[in-house]
């Protein structure tokens, strides 16, 4: 980790971050938060430098102990002497205060390590959507050379679940005998995973939940079944089984030539999601300045033409983007 203090200037920032230096990391992340024209120009100047590191969503329940195993898996990545990042999403949800946010970013453990960069990021006052700045965070993450990039997020919301779905591995972890693992079995979240996590092994009903797991994983439609690795993230009991999965997992990716498919995916996605906000905003903007778009409304509010053909007709007419 290199960068000393007095080198600010705007050509240096990038090559700052790309060095490790956490401030300019810190400060990259977030311009890319606020969505801010040089968190853009960041983005151009390093997405060259991106690509090597492994990342590694992590979702589950609330409370099934995902931060645990983040910090147990980072001690071990850590007497290997790998640099970690880790970005914890903090759910849209209502209830989050501002207390349930610092237990969120509580990593002690690591707090004064310098091979170990964790930040949290949460929906509210984030405009264009969570997801955008999460994956341009991952991205500077990545540029800054922490490998891997753990992304925690909590696995309720659609949100959450996109975010998770963009990394190279994806993680679930699940709590014996608690009903909201029990429901996203059922609610076919098991289609995602590419590893699940039984943690909390402790749990007296850890073995049973295991065998149910197993039994359900041949009603699965996706050819490759998800590992199962048993953990208990408080004592550190099966954490090493669980960095061995991950790294099979990486090497299964290079090795099929899955790595490269997946990323492509991820990132088509991200550009068409990203070009599909455009077109909502020019729309929206379009219809409230067009009156031939609002007179095609007005056909349906005067229940003359059914819905679908007024789409038709303003798709068919609006360009995209307006041509100023
Ligand atoms: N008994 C037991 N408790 C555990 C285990 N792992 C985590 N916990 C406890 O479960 C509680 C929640 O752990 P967290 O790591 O904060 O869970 P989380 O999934 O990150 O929670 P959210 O981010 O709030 O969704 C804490 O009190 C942990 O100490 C385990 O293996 N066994
Ligand atoms: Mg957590």
């Amino acid at each position: 980790m290199s960068g000393r203090a007095g080198e600010l200037s705007p050509g240096g920032f990038a090559e700052r971050l790309l060095a490790g230096d956490r401030l300019a990391l810190a400060r990259g992340i977030t311009q890319v938060e606020r969505r801010l024209p040089e968190g853009r120009a960041l983005i151009q100047e390093l997405i060259g430098s991106t690509g090597s590191s492994q990342t590694l969503g992590i979702t589950g329940p609330p409370g099934a102990g995902k931060s645990t195993l983040v910090t147990a898996l980072t001690t071990h990545l850590r007497a290997e002497e790998r640099q970690v990042a880790v970005l914890s999403i903090d759910p849209s949800s209502q209830f989050t205060g501002g207390a349930l946010l610092g237990d969120r970013v509580r990593m002690t453990t690591h707090y004064l390590d310098e091979g170990v960069f964790i930040r949290s990021m949460a929906s509210r006052g984030i405009s264009g959507g969570l997801a955008p700045a999460a994956l341009d965070a991952v991205l500077l993450m990545d540029a800054a050379g922490f490998d891997p990039v753990f992304i925690e997020t909590v696995g309720v919301g659609q949100s959450e679940i996109e975010i998770a779905s963009h990394a190279d591995t994806i993680i679930l972890v699940l709590v014996p005998g608690a009903g909201d693992s029990i429901q996203m079995i059922k609610a076919g979240i098991m289609e995602i995973p590419d590893i699940i996590v039984v943690n909390k092994a402790d749990h007296p009903l850890a073995l049973e939940f295991v065998s149910t797991l197993r039994r359900s994983l041949p009603i699965l439609k996706r050819i490759e079944k998800p590992r199962i690795v048993q953990t208990e993230a408080t004592t550190g009991r099966g954490i090493p089984e669980l960095a061995t999965a991950i790294a099979d997992h990486r090497l299964h990716l290079e090795e099929t030539g899955l790595l490269q498919t997946r990323r492509e995916r991820s990132l088509r996605r991200r550009v068409l999601a990203l070009a599909a906000d455009l077109i909502t905003a020019e729309l929206a903007e379009q219809a409230d300045n067009d009156p031939e778009i609002q007179a095609v409304i007005g056909e349906v509010i005067a229940r003359r033409v059914e819905p679908m053909q007024a789409a038709e007709r303003i798709v068919d007419r609006a360009p995209l983007r307006s041509a100023t």
